[in-house]
């Protein structure tokens, strides 16, 4: 190492690590291999913890669960061709669900570039659409400032994630290191929105104009950190919050002002609300199918404004009447003090002071209009599940539900992670696991990655290590990636593991049979014995047939000092309900067949 200028000379394997330490990685994701070896060799000169996966796949969603509980970069690092192009399925998930995670992948060396070396594959080429940014280092004095160009990107204005292929001679060569220099030119985010701005006055006489307004709460307000805001805006104005599936959290669920999720398998009540509202106001998300239901017929009579970092979300799906641009926080501190000055001009600042809701002081516009939702929502929670008799069944519902009351029990709630996979039960912890807290709901919602719920609860709890975590998985995705109890065990990480079993790819059953005549098409899936693969891992577990016991093992994983495993053998054909089928509108939902044991007690049906 040599010193100019007070900067070292390194190697590129040493300014990439380097540069990640500058930008305060502690841990990375990864698998070594050819092209990336240089940098694993210069590895153990760095104070960063590198988690072993089982497959690439795991780096990318572990680095992706790591960002979604701690709202900080995650990295996966892994080698040329196939340790690259097992990256992708992980790069996409994090793209469509905005996720900020940095990529690293070792490339074959310059020279060769472009001849089909061993392991090369053009990943840069490969990855654009599914990546905000990517770039390719070939020379050492690359790196830093690609790496640091890759973190300010994956983490301004909308986040999402960057790759970075350095190839193996950027790696074994020598440059100057200096950090600071390395700093990409200051992120410019898109212009803010004046006060005076005719939009921001449109929103306040449409707002004004409203009484039946509701908030659409989306995964927007946990990226800009506005959680505080959104509860002081429902509050001040008595706006009714319903919330998208990555937004739950972001609103506490027992919140007076709280719908619940709406869309597809959203609450019946929170659908018809927003079918019936004459104002939504849309707060960082982006009208995605599962939440509109049939476009033509989406919330007809209501007036729409839209608050999104994102230009090119405005009017992508639903055409609205007031786009607001810019970040969710900034742009409610502007807009609520001008809502108060039109409403009352002599009312204190909203930054100063939230009402309480019910308060005299609130504006009372919306009151009837949180009567009408009320009495949608009948008098009694919808699914009277808690009170059901046990009848020797064991439903997803019942085990979902009873992780939640016993997290609350123990007074763990906020501290309490639930990574899921994709399907039914995934559905079903949307539905009956009552999120309070943010960044408590690590899920694949655009993508709805199979796979993910394993290596995702991984990287929660690397950036958590303080919280309860729990993965729960289906049957199906679960073999997907249950090579990383393996992780798990070398990681000695306490995590939970609830396999919802009901021998079925059960949410491919549920379609077919609604919209395929029952025709059980390759849905049936036969499993190993999940308990004695834990065990075949140094893991402990249980099998649980029977409700009475859900809890007690539920307690036995949660304070035990190792990881554990539950297999809950659920209800085999049993379905997620509300549901809308494609091309049907938001309100016309599909209710549980009355035969069901399950009932849904409340009058939510209008
Ligand atoms: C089996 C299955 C069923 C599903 N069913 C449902 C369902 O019933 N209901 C449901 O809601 N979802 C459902 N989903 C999820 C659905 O597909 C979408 O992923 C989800 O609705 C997207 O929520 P979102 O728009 O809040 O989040 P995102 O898709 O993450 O969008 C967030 C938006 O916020 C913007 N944003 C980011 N940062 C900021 C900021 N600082 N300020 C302002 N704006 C910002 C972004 O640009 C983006 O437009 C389902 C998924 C699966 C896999
Ligand atoms: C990688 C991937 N492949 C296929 C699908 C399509 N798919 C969505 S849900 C589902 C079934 C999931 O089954 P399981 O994991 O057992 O969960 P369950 O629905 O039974 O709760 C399938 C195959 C997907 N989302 N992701
Ligand atoms: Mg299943």
């Amino acid at each position: 190492m040599t010193q100019q200028n007070h900067h070292p000379t390194l190697t590129g394997s040493e300014i990439l690590w380097a540069t990640l330490v500058g930008e305060g990685v502690t841990t990375v994701f990864g698998y070594p291999g050819g092209a990336i070896l240089p940098a694993y060799d210069a590895l153990r000169k760095f104070p960063i913890h590198h988690v072993l996966v089982r497959h690439e796949q795991g780096a990318a969603h572990m680095a992706d669960g790591y960002a979604r509980a701690s709202g900080r970069v995650g990295v996966a690092i892994a080698t040329s061709g196939p340790g690259a192009t097992n990256l992708v399925t992980g790069i996409a998930t994090a793209m469509i669900d905005s996720i900020p995670i940095v990529c690293i992948t070792g490339q074959v060396s310059s020279k060769v570039l472009g001849s089909d070396a061993f392991q090369e594959i053009d990943i840069t080429g490969i990855t654009l659409p599914i990546t905000k940014h990517n770039f390719v280092a070939t020379r050492p004095e690359h790196i830093a400032p690609m790496l640091r160009e890759a973190f300010q990107i994956a983490q301004s204005g909308r986040p999402g994630p960057v790759l970075v292929d350095i190839t193996k001679d950027a790696q074994q060569g020598t440059a100057l290191f200096n950090f600071d220099e390395a700093a990409p030119a200051p992120y410019r985010p898109h212009p803010m929105l004046r006060a005076e701005s005719a939009e921001m006055h449109r929103a306040i006489e449409l707002m004004r104009a409203s009484t039946k307004p509701v908030i659409l709460a989306g995964h927007g307000i946990i990226h800009s950190g506005a959680e505080r805001e959104v509860v002081a805006f429902a509050e001040r104005y008595q706006i009714p919050v319903a919330t998208t599936l990555l937004g739950l959290g972001a609103f506490p669920a027992s919140h007076p002002l709280a719908l619940g999720m709406m869309g597809m398998h959203g609450e019946s009540w929170v659908n018809h609300a927003i079918q019936q509202a004459d104002l939504l106001l849309a707060f960082g998300m982006r009208f995605d199918d599962r939440v509109t239901g049939n476009l033509a017929q989406y919330a007809p009579n209501a007036k729409k404004i839209h608050i999104e970092i994102d230009p090119s979300e405005i009017n992508k799906n639903v055409k609205v009447d007031v786009a607001l641009i810019g970040d969710l926080k900034e742009v409610l501190n502007t807009l609520a003090p001008l809502v108060d000055f039109a409403t009352n001009p002599g009312a204190s600042s909203f930054a100063a002071s939230s009402r309480r809701v019910g308060s005299q002081d609130a504006p009372n516009q919306t009151t009837d209009w949180l009567r009408e939702i009320r009495n949608m929502k009948g008098d009694a929670a919808v699914r009277d599940i808690i009170n059901l008799p046990d009848n020797g069944h064991l439903y997803a519902a019942h085990v979902i539900n009873d992780i939640w009351q016993e997290a609350k029990a123990a007074g763990r709630l906020d501290k309490t992670i639930i990574a899921t996979d994709v399907g039914q039960h995934q559905m079903w912890e949307a539905q009956y696991f009552k999120h309070e807290d943010t960044r408590t709901l690590i899920t694949s919602g655009g993508l709805g990655t199979m796979g993910y719920a394993l290596p995702a609860a991984i990287g929660a709890k690397i950036a958590r290590p303080d919280c309860d975590v729990w993965c729960i998985a289906g049957d199906g995705g679960f073999q997907m990636t249950a090579a990383e109890l393996s992780t798990i065990v070398q990681e000695n990480l306490h995590i939970n593991v609830a396999v919802i079993n009901n021998g079925f790819l059960g949410m491919v059953r549920q379609w077919q049979e609604a919209f395929y005549d029952k025709n059980y098409s390759c849905s049936p899936i036969l499993s190993p014995d999940f308990v004695k693969l834990a065990e075949a891992h140094g893991i402990p577990g249980a099998h649980i047939t029977k409700r009475k016991d859900v809890t007690p093992t539920v307690t036995k994983s949660r304070t035990g000092s190792s990881a554990f495993l539950i297999n809950f053998a659920v209800e085999k054909e049993d379905g997620v309900y509300p549901m809308i089928a494609p091309g049907s509108a938001l309100h016309e939902m599909v209710r549980r067949p009355q035969k069901d044991p399950l009932l849904e007690t409340a009058e939510d049906e209008i």
